[in-house]
């Protein structure tokens, strides 16, 4: 038998098999002197154990032993497979039990956790709200972060994750994507309206990337046609939102374009269409774990993703007689309010029955210096977001490659060229008509699995309140 049997694949034994594996102590029954209910847990498992007195096997003295194992301590069992008799409801695997046989702690655990792992993930209703909520709050989940990624969901929710980095780094990979990893110290800003961290960098001012945007464009200048990146972004936002990190995992695409900008969208819209696949075809365990805890619908998309044009977005809403907290309709030469972009994405849902969409066509005030302008009406950009179940998880569009057209920009929205030499002579230099874009991990996730919140999709969350080791 091998050492450690995975109580994941608990279906495929057969009643009668003897299992050994190692788990962790979730919860102790006592029943008597001679019965315990242990429920033990591995990963995203927990499932019911008998401890009971027999012959030749269990003593009583056993069964007080076992029952004096705190939480979480770490122990080897031996246990052969039976049907519960009934349903064990407190426990996500049902139908089975384990009877044990022998039982030798690993790690003992003396001190209780700060927070009970089991009920930590644990919804009600608000009274008030009539809302389902989770029981502990946010902060409490980010204080006591060991504890809380060992829930089931959080283990589900990391494999996801997983999943999301293994396929946007394989499809890329097959459609000639070079992946590129590209320094975190800048010398400048690069992202408007978001800010940055500034590092002592020996007797001058470095800044933490906020997007390894001059670098990937920098890596078109030198003819690398193709690349992506997974790696840190950086983002000094005092924002205290839902939706805002102050660090997350940036995955950026950046491509040589033949014709039109719409090739790199046709792109990253093509991987998260194998990104949907991939996570409903491996996942259907970690996604009903999830569910459990944060109750959502399944992600619709269909097989043409809609495009709107900003414009067209403007309209749908100002249609459904949507208005801004002054009563103001919404202008199309301005960026979306929060409120405004979900309200977009349920009338989307309702005209065409999708969570998955693409707004083009970005008015110039909203985009940073780079983006190449719309040359049939300059007042908009070659440039999209994509939303998911109403809100922005995707930022990208065609670039400036034209360095005099570039200095320009920079000149009117108040860039000093002069602190980005290395990018603009790339332009000097020379670079194709290129287009890209950038995907938050976190954000994406969260949106994708409904989990309320985006630090619930960062395994250690970094915000303008948190920084813990
Ligand atoms: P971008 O790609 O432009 O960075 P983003 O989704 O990361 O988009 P921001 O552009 O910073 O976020 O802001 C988008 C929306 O998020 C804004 O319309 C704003 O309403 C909302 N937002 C940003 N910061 C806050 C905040 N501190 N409190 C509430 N809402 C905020
Ligand atoms: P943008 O600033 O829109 O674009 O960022 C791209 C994507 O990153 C995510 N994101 C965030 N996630 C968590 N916390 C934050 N504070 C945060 N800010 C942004 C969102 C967003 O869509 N250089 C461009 C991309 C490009 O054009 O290639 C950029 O950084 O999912």
């Amino acid at each position: 038998l091998p050492v450690s049997a995975k109580l994941e694949e608990l279906d495929s034994w057969a009643e009668g098999q003897t299992l050994r594996f190692i788990a962790r102590i979730h919860h102790v029954r006592n029943v008597s002197a001679k019965l315990a209910f242990i429920l033990l847990r591995q990963r995203t498992v927990t499932v019911q154990s008998v401890l009971t007195v027999r012959e030749n096997a269990v003593t009583e003295s056993f069964v007080r032993w076992a029952e004096h194992l705190k939480p979480e301590s770490l122990v080897f069992v031996e246990a052969v497979v039976r049907k519960a008799p009934e349903p064990v409801k407190t426990c996500n695997v049902h139908d089975y039990e384990l009877h044990i046989e022998s039982m030798h702690s690993i790690v003992e655990v003396d001190e209780a956790l700060p927070i009970d792992v089991y009920n930590i993930d644990q919804v009600e209703e608000n009274p008030e709200t009539k809302q389902v909520e989770l029981r502990a709050s946010n902060r409490m989940r980010t204080t006591n972060r060991i504890a809380y990624l060992r829930t089931p969901t959080m283990q589900s929710v990391f494999r996801i994750q997983s999943t999301v980095t293994n396929i946007f780094r394989s499809v890329l990979n097959e459609r000639g994507f070079t992946e590129i990893h590209t320094p975190k110290l800048q010398p400048a800003a690069t992202e408007s309206g978001a800010s940055v961290f500034p590092v002592k960098y020996f007797g001058r001012t470095a800044y933490l990337a906020q997007s390894p945007q001059l670098a990937k464009q920098m890596c078109i200048s030198a003819d690398f046609d193709r690349v992506f990146e997974i790696g840190p972004v950086f983002r000094a936002e005092d924002s205290n939102t839902h939706r805002h990190l102050t660090e997350y995992t940036g995955l950026d695409l950046e491509m040589a374009i033949d014709r039109h900008y719409h090739e790199a969208l046709d792109m990253i819209d093509a991987v998260f269409k194998a990104i949907f696949t991939a996570i409903y075809r491996k996942h259907s365990k970690e996604l009903d774990l999830i569910k459990t805890r944060f109750p959502h619908e399944d992600l619709v998309w269909l097989d043409h993703t809609p495009r709107l044009s900003f414009k067209e977005a403007i309209a749908l809403l100002n249609e459904s007689g949507w208005t801004d907290d002054d009563g103001k309709p919404a202008l199309d030469t301005e960026d979306l309010s929060t409120r405004a972009e979900i309200r977009v994405g349920q009338l989307v849902k309702e005209k065409y029955g999708t969570d998955y969409y693409i707004i083009d066509k970005f008015p110039a005030s909203a985009r940073p210096f780079y983006t190449h302008l719309d040359e049939e009406d300059p007042a908009y950009t070659n440039s999209f977001d994509i939303f998911l179940r109403g809100q922005e998880i995707v930022s990208g569009g065609q670039r400036i490659h034209d360095a005099a057209t570039l200095a320009d920009r920079m000149r009117k929205v108040g860039v000093d060229p002069a602190a980005m030499e290395e990018y603009f002579q790339g332009f000097q230099w020379g670079a194709p008509p290129h287009a890209g874009c950038g995907v938050g991990l976190e954000r994406f996730l969260f949106l994708m699995l409904n989990l309320g919140d985006i630090r619930n999709a960062s395994l250690f969350p970094r915000d303008p309140k948190s920084l813990q080791s």
